[in-house]
C-alpha cells in the first residue's frame, strides 16, 4: 500500500510512500439547482456524523482500505456518498442521491486539493501537462512561467476547446481535460489525477502557481452539464484517480491500463488514401478515378480509400450528393471495391447547416439554446460563410431513426466500410435535449452506439473533433491532433488568431507525440494524414521527413493525402519504406520520454525498438541524448542504433547518443541494431 491516509483538523493528508508526494484533500461542493430555470446553488458538502451515515446507507460497494464518507447538502435534499479508497492508487467513487420529489439539474461536483507537495523549494522545476478536450485541443506541458492561451474568435474557442473549462491566458494558469500530469522535473517526482468509468461526466482539471511557490493546488470538477436527475433516484459518478510515480510515461501507461474498458481493435495496420488534404471541398468523381488508378498501377496494399468533405448536398443531407457526383456515389464505391480497397467516406453525424433539408423541415430534432432556438455550433471556414450550422440533439427518438437510416444507407446499401466520424463535439454542447436525464457526454455516446448498431461491428467507425472520454470504446480508430496542412507554421494568421491548436503540420505533430501513448489503449489513434508531396507544397524537405518520422515511431493509422499521380517514382519507393517501419511500430508502446520537459516531444522511443530525435526549434542543434534518465530500464547503456533512412550507426557510449547536427524541424528515425 503506497499511499496513506492521516485525518487531521484541516482535512485528510495523503502521502505517496514511494515519492514522499503529499497533498491535502479539503474541500468538495456541489452545484445544482432545483429548477432548471433557476440559478444554481453552490453549497459545500459537509461530512455527516455516524448517526447520519447510517440513515444514508450504501455500504454495500465501498473501495478497500477505504475511508467511506457520507456528505450532503441538507436543507436542499442532495446527498453524495463519496469513498476514497487507497492502496497504489487513490480512487474516489461514489453516487449523488436525490432525496426530494421534484427532479434536480446537475452542474458539478468541485474537488480540491491544497498544498501538493513535491519536496521543491520553489516551482523552478515545475511542470503541468495539458490534455486537451476533444481531437483538435493543443495537448502539451507547461512550466510556471508560461501562459496556456485560447483563441480570440468564440466559434474557434467553441469548436476546439471546452467552453466550462477555458484557459484564462495568465501566467501559471492552466487547465487539463480527462487527466493530468503535474510534477517536477528537477526531482523527477509526478502526480497523475485522471477521471475513470463510466465515462458520463466531463473531468476537469485546474492549478494555478507562482514562481516562488513550494505547494500548490488543484481543482478537480466533475461536470454533468445540466443533466437532470429525476425524483427520487440516484447517479454514479465518474471515478477519480491519483496516482504518483517517478516516470510520467509509467504514470500514464498505468493510468491507461486502468481506464481501457476494451482491446482494440485487432489485425494489421490500417493503411489508406483521404480526398481532403489535396482536394478539400473541391473533390469531384474524376479526382478518385485518378487516385485509384494510381493506386492499381502500383499495387501497394492498402486498405481503405476515403472520400471526405465535399459530396454531400448540404451539410446534414449525407444521402443527397451535390452536382460534382451526378451519378450518386453508388459507381464510386464499385470502383473502390474492384481496386480490393474498402471504401470509407466523412459525415458530421451531429451537424446540419441552415440550408439543409433536415434542418428546413426538422428544427426540433437540434439541441436548443435558452431562447429555445437550434443551438449554433461554429463556423468551418472551409465551408460556406451562410452555412451556419447547428448541433443535433442524439436524445430525440426521431432524429435517432434518421441516424440509423443515413448510416444503415451508407454502410449497407451504398457499400461503405469505413465511417470518419467528423465534428462530434456538436453531440456534446450543452443546450436543452429532448431527454435531459442524459448527460452531454452520454448523449454522445447514445450517438456512438446507435451508428455501431447500424453500421455493424466490421465497420471502422473513426472519430474526429470528438470529446475523448465518451468515445473511451466506442471508436476504433481516433484522431488526436488537430489538421495536418502543407505548411509547417502558418505564423501571421497565428498572430491574428492567437489560436494555439491552429491546424499545421507543427501543431499536428505536437499532438501526435505528446498523446502517442493513448495508441492501441483507448483506440488506434489516428494522427492525421501523410503528406509527402514535393510539389504543391510549403514543406521543407526536413519537415516532411519530420512529418513522416513522426507518424511512424507512433504506430498509429497511415492515411495519405497526396494527389498520387504527381508522385515520382522515388516517392513511390519512399511510401513502402514508411509502410514497412509503420507496420513494425504499430503493436509497440511508444513513450514520449520528455513529454513534461518541452512543448513538443524530441526524444519518442517505440518498444519495438525504435527511437525517433526530433528539433522542434528554430535552429539547428546539436543533440547529445542523455542516457539517464529517459532509457533506464528502456534500452542498454551501449545500445547501438541505425538510421533508417541512410544507414548511419548511432551508439551510446554508457552516458549519452551523439546524434550529430539536426537540422531546424529535422528529426532522425533509428532502430535498435
Ligand atoms: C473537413 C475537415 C477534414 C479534417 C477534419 C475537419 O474550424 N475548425 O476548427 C476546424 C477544425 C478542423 C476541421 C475543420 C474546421 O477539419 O479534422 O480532417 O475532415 O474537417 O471539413
Amino acid at each position: 500500500m503506497q499511499w496513506q491516509l492521516e485525518r487531521v483538523p484541516e482535512g485528510t493528508v495523503l502521502r505517496h510512500a514511494g515519492t514522499g508526494i503529499s497533498f491535502v484533500w479539503s474541500l468538495c461542493r456541489i452545484s445544482f439547482s432545483p429548477d432548471t430555470e433557476k440559478a444554481p446553488i453552490t453549497c459545500s458538502l459537509v461530512e455527516m456524523g455516524e448517526g447520519d451515515q447510517a440513515t444514508a446507507g450504501h455500504d454495500d460497494e465501498s473501495l478497500p482500505n477505504s475511508h467511506g464518507f457520507t456528505v450532503a447538502c441538507q436543507q436542499v435534499g442532495i446527498r453524495a456518498r463519496l469513498d476514497i479508497g487507497c492502496n497504489d492508487l487513490v480512487t474516489l467513487a461514489g453516487r449523488l442521491v436525490n432525496d426530494t420529489d421534484g427532479p434536480l439539474t446537475l452542474h458539478s461536483l468541485d474537488i480540491r486539493l491544497e498544498e501538493i507537495d513535491f519536496g521543491g523549494s520553489d516551482a523552478e522545476g515545475f511542470a503541468f501537462f495539458k490534455n486537451g478536450y476533444q481531437s483538435w485541443t493543443a495537448t502539451r506541458s507547461f512550466g510556471a512561467r508560461d501562459k496556456e492561451r485560447s483563441p480570440w474568435l468564440p466559434p474557434a474557442r467553441l469548436m476546439q476547446d471546452n467552453l466550462h473549462n477555458l484557459p484564462v491566458a495568465r501566467r501559471g494558469r492552466f487547465t487539463s481535460e480527462m487527466f493530468t500530469l503535474v510534477g517536477d522535473n528537477r526531482l523527477g517526482r509526478y502526480l497523475l489525477a485522471g477521471q475513470g468509468e463510466p465515462f458520463q461526466q466531463f473531468a476537469y482539471f485546474r492549478t494555478s502557481v507562482r514562481p516562488d511557490d513550494r505547494h500548490y493546488p488543484m481543482q478537480m470538477i466533475l461536470d454533468f452539464g445540466g443533466q437532470v436527475l429525476p425524483a427520487r433516484s440516484t447517479i454514479e459518478i465518474d471515478r477519480i484517480v491519483l496516482a504518483a510515480d517517478n516516470h510520467p510515461n509509467r504514470l500514464l501507461e498505468r493510468y491507461l491500463d486502468l481506464i481501457q474498458v476494451a482491446q482494440p481493435r485487432g489485425g494489421d495496420l490500417p493503411v489508406g488514401w483521404c480526398t481532403w488534404y489535396y482536394y478539400y471541398t473541391r473533390v469531384q468523381r474524376s479526382d478518385l478515378q485518378e487516385n485509384l488508378a494510381c493506386v492499381q498501377q502500383h499495387a501497394v496494399d492498402w486498405h481503405y480509400f476515403q472520400l471526405d468533405d465535399g459530396y454531400q448536398a448540404a451539410i446534414g443531407d449525407w444521402l443527397s450528393v451535390n452536382q460534382k457526383f451526378p451519378e450518386g456515389l453508388d459507381p464510386i464505391v464499385s470502383d473502390i471495391r474492384k481496386t480490393g480497397l474498402n471504401a470509407g467516406i466523412w459525415l458530421a453525424p451531429f451537424l446540419a447547416s441552415r440550408r439543409s433539408t433536415l434542418f428546413r423541415e426538422h428544427p426540433e430534432w437540434f439541441l436548443k439554446d435558452r431562447d429555445g432556438a437550434p443551438l449554433g455550433a461554429g463556423l468551418n471556414p472551409a465551408w460556406r460563410r451562410e452555412e451556419r450550422i447547428y448541433a443535433l440533439d442524439a436524445t430525440h427518438p426521431e432524429f435517432q431513426e434518421y441516424l440509423d437510416r443515413v448510416i444503415r444507407t451508407l454502410v449497407h446499401d451504398w457499400g461503405f466500410r469505413f465511417l470518419k466520424l467528423d465534428f462530434l463535439y456538436a453531440a456534446c454542447q450543452y443546450g436543452r435535449a429532448h431527454d435531459p436525464a442524459v448527460s452531454p457526454a452520454g448523449r454522445l455516446r447514445l450517438g456512438y452506439s446507435i451508428i455501431r448498431q447500424a453500421a455493424g461491428e466490421e465497420v471502422f467507425l473513426l472519430g474526429c473533433g470528438a470529446p475523448l472520454t465518451p468515445s473511451i470504446g466506442m471508436v476504433d480508430g481516433m484522431r488526436i491532433g488537430p489538421d495536418v496542412a502543407s505548411f509547417w507554421f502558418p505564423t501571421f494568421r497565428y498572430h491574428l488568431t492567437r489560436d494555439p491548436h491552429a491546424l499545421s503540420a507543427r501543431f499536428a505533430l505536437r499532438n501526435m507525440l505528446n498523446r502517442s501513448q493513448f495508441h492501441r489503449k483507448l483506440w488506434l489513434n489516428d494522427p492525421d494524414c501523410l503528406l509527402i508531396r514535393d510539389t504543391e507544397t510549403r514543406l521543407s524537405a526536413a519537415q516532411r521527413q519530420t512529418l513522416a518520422n513522426g507518424i511512424i515511431i507512433t504506430g498509429g493509422l497511415l492515411l495519405i493525402s497526396d494527389r498520387l499521380s504527381r508522385w515520382s517514382p522515388e516517392l513511390w519507393q519512399k511510401v513502402e519504406t514508411i509502410e514497412t517501419h509503420s507496420r513494425a511500430c504499430f503493436s509497440g508502446r511508444t513513450w514520449p520520454l520528455d513529454l513534461m520537459e518541452r512543448e513538443t516531444a524530441e526524444l519518442v522511443y517505440n518498444t519495438t525498438g525504435y527511437l525517433a530525435i526530433f528539433n522542434f526549434s528554430r535552429r539547428a542543434r546539436h543533440k547529445r541524448v542523455p542516457f539517464s534518465p529517459y532509457f533506464e530500464g528502456l534500452v542498454d547503456p551501449g545500445a547501438t542504433f541505425v538510421s533508417v533512412w541512410d544507414g548511419r550507426r548511432y551508439r551510446f557510449n554508457g552516458s549519452y547518443l551523439d546524434a550529430g547536427v539536426i537540422e531546424t524541424h529535422g528529426s532522425l528515425l533509428l532502430k535498435r541494431e
